[in-house]
């Protein structure tokens, strides 16, 4: 039988859970040294003051954190939704959020190299660099855990619900104060 929609929703929003927070969490606990330590490139900052190091070791550990949380979870919301959840192996959940943060540095290097300056919107980079980061990473540290996980159903819904999810939040944060800009 066919994997509903729903089931395929609910289980995209679930593996993807350990790679949302790291962003929040940088947003809430961002400040201090910037990674860059101020320095330039071609005349431009290398990252710019968006990316620091408290701000990333937060997101991955929040992001690790909430992978553990998951699992002692999971048999729970599998029950109370009716699918088996996956669970999160340390070497996924630590894929996922660390991933998610060098996605965001990524783009951030990217946004500083043709000359948009912190903050400066890149639509679809903005949407997108976090989910590419987390799942490189989580193949790369759970490759037995990734391929089992993120099947090409999962991969087709995570690539569709997170660009939509990531504005909802964004522009939530905005109005909530937490963040300078909706993106
Ligand atoms: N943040 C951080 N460290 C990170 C990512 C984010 O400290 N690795 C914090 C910063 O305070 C940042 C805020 O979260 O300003 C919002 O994140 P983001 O929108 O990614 O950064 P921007 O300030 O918009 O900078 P950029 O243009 O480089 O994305
Ligand atoms: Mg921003
Ligand atoms: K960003």
């Amino acid at each position: 039988m066919a994997v509903s929609l729903a089931a395929l929703v609910v289980t995209a929003f679930w593996v993807m859970l350990p790679a949302y927070v790291p962003n929040n969490a940088a947003v809430l606990a961002g400040g201090g040294r910037p990674i860059d330590g101020g320095r330039t490139w071609g005349g431009r900052r290398i990252l710019g003051d968006g990316k620091t190091w408290r701000g990333t070791a937060a997101g991955t550990l929040a992001g690790m954190v909430l992978a553990v949380v998951l699992n002692v979870l999971e048999p729970s919301v599998s029950g109370l939704v009716g699918i088996d959840l996956p669970t999160f192996p340390l070497t996924a959940g630590f894929g996922l959020a660390l991933g998610a943060m060098l996605g965001d540095i990524g783009a951030s290097f990217l946004k500083r190299r043709s000359g948009r300056e912190r903050g400066a919107a890149f639509p679809g980079l903005d949407q997108l660099d976090f989910v590419v980061g987390a799942l490189v990473f989580a193949f790369v540290a759970a490759p037995a855990w990734f391929t089992a996980t993120f099947t090409l159903p999962v991969l087709v819904v995570v690539l569709v619900i997170t660009p939509i999810l990531h504005v909802v939040t964004n522009v939530g944060a905005y109005l909530l104060g937490l963040k300078n800009e909706p993106w």
